[in-house]
């Protein structure tokens, strides 16, 4: 068996760990498509927050409580760019994390596209799965908000790390989609899927920027396999992270039910086959969707793998 699935960062990463021991349970294959939309050049290095989560955690280098970046950090390299006074100064760049960014930038630079500097960054950690980025184009989320006294469009990072997202906030926007081109592998992957898992990433800023790169889906939706996602929202809230400010600046309530709706049913012009839900929100409905309930924290690797057999169950390919 097949499985694709889309990803952002930290949510996605701890969920992948799941999906690849279910994967390895029953002999099924896994490639990861991840967002993009994050990456910013900072100190001349070209950084890529959501491919750096789910290779450090699939890896086994990642800090668990941070969330993101190397566990055992150091952070000598910031201290010294904040001597020299250079900007930007919020953002934290750890000196593990720093050598990532230098092979990275080397290789793009040498003209390496960035899906070939992902397989071989990979090769040092062994993920398991096959870690694609969405697209190789420059695409980048930029958020419209009110800084300052005055309304301008900033890096995510800006919005997220310098004002915590802690700003009146109009729209996010995902400069480049519309003439990215999917990365090598992605089509191909979509193709030969038996299944497509949306993980429990955020909808807004993690996977609508996968989505907005137009042919990716389009074959996603025209595809043979089934798309089954899982809720990032228990109750009403995220269970870390920034979702409930997304959601809030694009209108769109705080519920599993309302972001199973953002997403959509396939048969209407959305994304989703199927869409699962916590069981502690049993009874939510999607229109068009099946929907069912089913605990959803990832607790454990064995309590996510258990979530993706599930998802296979609802898709009818378990
Ligand atoms: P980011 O790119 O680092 O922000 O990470 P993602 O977008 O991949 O995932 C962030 C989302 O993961 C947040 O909206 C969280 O609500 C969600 N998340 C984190 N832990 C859990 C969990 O145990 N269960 C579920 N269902 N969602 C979770
Ligand atoms: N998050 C922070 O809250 N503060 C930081 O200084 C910071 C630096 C950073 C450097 C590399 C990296 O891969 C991620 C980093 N993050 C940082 C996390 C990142 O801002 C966001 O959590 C993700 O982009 C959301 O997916
Ligand atoms: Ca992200």
């Amino acid at each position: 068996m097949r499985i694709v699935v889309l990803s952002g960062g930290i949510g996605g990463a701890k969920f992948l760990v799941g999906v690849r021991a279910h994967a390895r349970a029953i002999g099924a294959e896994v490639t990861a498509v991840v967002n993009v939309g994050d990456d910013v050049r900072m100190h001349g290095l070209q950084i890529c927050p959501d491919l750096d989560s789910v290779m450090y955690t699939l890896g086994g280098a990642h800090d668990r409580e941070r969330g993101w970046g190397r566990v055992g950090e150091t952070w000598v390299v910031k201290e010294e760019l904040a001597a020299y006074g250079a900007e930007p100064s919020w953002f934290g760049l750890g000196d593990k994390d720093t050598a990532t960014h230098l092979v990275r930038t080397q290789m793009l630079t040498a003209g390496y596209p960035l899906s070939q500097v992902t397989a071989a960054l990979c090769t040092r950690w062994q993920p398991g799965v096959t870690i694609v980025p969405a697209t190789d184009d420059r695409l980048e989320t930029h958020v419209v908000a009110d800084v300052e006294g005055e309304r301008k469009a900033i890096h995510f990072q800006e919005w997220w790390v310098r004002y915590r997202g802690d700003v009146p906030t109009h729209r996010f926007v995902f400069v480049g989609a519309d003439a990215a081109k999917p990365a090598p592998g992605v089509l191909e992957a979509l193709a030969e899927a038996d299944v497509v898992l949306i993980a429990p990433s955020n909808p807004v800023v993690s996977i609508a920027p996968i989505l907005a790169v137009a042919p990716l889906r389009e074959a996603l939706v025209s595809g043979s396999a089934p798309v089954i996602g899982l809720s990032p929202i228990i109750g009403d809230s995220p269970i870390r992270g920034m979702a409930d400010k997304c959601l809030a600046t694009i209108g769109v309530e705080v519920t599993p039910a309302a972001v199973g709706g953002l997403y959509g049913a396939r048969s209407a012009g959305g994304v989703l086959d199927g869409w699962l839900v916590d069981t502690s929100d049993a009874g939510a409905e999607v229109p068009g969707v099946a929907t069912r309930a089913v605990p959803l924290w990832m607790s454990s690797e064995q309590a996510t793998a258990q979530m993706v057999a599930d998802a296979l169950s609802l898709a009818g390919v378990a």
